[in-house]
């Protein structure tokens, strides 16, 4: 192969090299710019870590003096909050994301395997109030995964707990909980 073949075959290289670049760069950047909205994870934002100054906590008289902050503190081994015991119907304990989360998992972090009675998992957006899920027992592990909004695909700002049936339990510190969620 000769000089001049090879300088040929260097141009037509060249330029088909180019015309790829001009056909498929730009449609793929904006294929990955579009994907906004990726798979539900703890990793997310707001999922796990301190999240005090993102998530607006609240409840209804379910805590002890330590309140109910630090169960989004980032800590799973902080022993400042406790449920007092009592019964668990009527209890709400609230998060407001400030926008839509779609929540498909929480995980409970305690220091016992104390059980609180019967919960579920609602949520809205500021109009009617939507069952996540099946109820179940909250408690029971002190690392309690609960898959009860495993199939949920809608995005709320704002998630409670509400307590069914059954009792609370003072006897476990009650350390973090965590979303799996994805923004909508
Ligand atoms: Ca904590």
């Amino acid at each position: 192969m000769g000089a001049s073949m090879i300088f040929r075959f260097l141009i037509v290289f060249l330029i088909s090299f180019s015309i790829a670049e001009s056909q498929y760069s730009f449609p793929h950047y904006s294929a990955k710019k579009s994907t906004t909205s990726g798979t539900p994870s703890y990793d997310n934002p707001m999922g796990m870590g301190d999240r005090q100054s993102s998530i607006a906590e609240s409840d209804n008289g379910a805590f002890g003096t330590g309140g109910i902050a630090p169960i989004i503190n980032g800590s799973r081994t902080d022993e400042t909050t406790w449920f007092t015991s009592q019964t668990a119907s009527g209890l709400e304990i609230t998060f407001d994301f400030g926008a839509p989360q779609i929540i498909t998992e929480i995980t409970w972090y305690q220091s016992s395997t104390a059980e609180h009675g019967t919960w579920i998992i609602q949520a809205h957006n500021g109009g009617t109030w939507n069952d996540v899920g099946s109820s179940f027992t909250l408690g029971g592990a002190t690392t309690q995964v609960i898959t009860a909004p495993s199939s949920n695909t809608t995005g709320y700002r704002y998630y409670i707990l509400v307590g069914l049936s059954g009792t609370t339990s003072d006897g476990p510190y009650i350390h973090e909980i965590e979303f799996k969620l994805v923004a909508e």
